[in-house]
């Protein structure tokens, strides 16, 4: 059976998890409490760059959920989340990117200032532009369909849906974007997404393992 390392309250964990669950794969989730036991000799052999979420498929191991996402779809193709129309396919990628390489990264320092770590003005008001452009280029990029691929739920959707609605609890309103919102509802009622969405609680309790893993990364 698929093992997957990860725990709950990570979005990156999150992603893997509702693709397994949208594909109704069998899994065992192995815990990785992100408190140090990312960093011990057992689970740096499991991955060197001592992160979650790591897919292990028979000894074969994947990191990285992106790659882990195109594992799953080349093993596991229905139903599929990938589209095979050109145009469908670049829009999926244009989603998950700017997913990876804006949005994500500008909640980092959104992230610090919220858990009371120190963080310059200046970088926090770069963040907050980028992730107002993020906002505008997902609502562009919708168009007012159900789903970033069309008319079908995609990979697009897991990777911008579980990070678009992390901008509210930075103060940014959804509400100025309509599109965005009406697929933040529909994605909400996706069993998927109910399983994997962490309770407050959790999230609470996690935060000082928040802090750790922020004040040692970049
Ligand atoms: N680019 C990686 C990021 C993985 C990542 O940063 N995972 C976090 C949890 S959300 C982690 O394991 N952090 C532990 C640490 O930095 O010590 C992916 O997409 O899988």
């Amino acid at each position: 059976m698929l093992k997957l390392y990860g725990n709950r309250i990570s979005v990156n964990v999150r992603r893997v998890w509702i693709a397994l669950l949208e594909k109704q794969i069998p899994f065992e989730f192995v815990t990785v409490q992100l408190d140090g036991d990312q960093l011990t000799p057992e689970f740096s052999e499991v991955n060197r760059l001592q992160r979650v979420p790591v897919l292990e498929d028979e000894g074969f191991r994947v990191v990285e959920s992106i790659a882990i996402l195109d594992y799953l779809e080349a093993t596991h193709p229905e139903p599929a989340l990938m589209p095979t129309d050109a145009k469908a396919i670049a829009m999926v990628r244009m989603a998950e990117i700017v997913g990876i390489t804006e949005l994500q990264p500008a909640f980092v320092p959104l992230t610090r200032q919220l858990v009371g770590l120190e963080e310059s003005g200046d970088r926090i008001e770069i963040a907050r532009q980028q992730v107002t452009k993020s906002l505008q280029f997902y609502e562009h990029l919708l168009g007012g369909r159900s789903y970033f691929g069309g008319a079908t739920f995609t990979l697009a959707d897991i990777v911008a849906g579980t990070l678009i609605p992390s901008a509210t609890m930075f103060g940014f309103d959804l509400a100025a974007y309509p599109g965005l919102a009406a697929w933040v509802e529909r994605l909400n009622q996706r069993d998927s997404w109910q399983q994997t969405t962490p309770q407050a609680a959790e999230i609470q309790v996690a935060i000082p393992n928040i802090k750790r893993i922020l004040e040692r990364r970049l």
